[in-house]
């Protein structure tokens, strides 16, 4: 069983050889079921995690354009942010941020 740190996530198991993949579940943490016998040796079991990255935060009306966020500027709720893969230009993910705060989170 493989305990992930805290704020960390699992990756996806058995995408590829046993040699270079992960085989923790993901919901559990426990490993395939492996019997060895004396003096044998697995190093096929692994556990891919990773630290999720955070992009955001803010959409404001910059009334006298100087790119500061000056005190009197109030945020911009209903703004669509679209974030891309920076080689294929798809669109990994979409967010609108909101009337609370203005501001937008993604968590990559
Ligand atoms: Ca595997
Ligand atoms: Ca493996
Ligand atoms: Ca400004």
């Amino acid at each position: 069983m493989f305990m992930t740190p805290a704020g960390y996530n699992e990756t996806t198991p058995n995408t590829t050889t046993d040699a270079n993949d992960s085989d923790a579940d993901p919901a559990t943490g426990n490993s395939p079921l492996t019997n060895l016998v004396s003096g044998e040796s697995d190093q096929t079991i692994d556990a891919g995690i990773y630290r999720p990255a955070t992009i955001g935060d803010y959409v404001w009306n910059d009334t006298d354009g100087d790119g500061v966020q000056d005190p009197t500027e109030t945020g911009l709720n209903g703004v669509t942010v679209i974030l891309k893969d920076a080689a294929t230009l798809a669109v990994l993910q979409t967010t609108v941020t909101t009337l609370v705060d203005q501001q937008y989170s993604m968590i990559l």
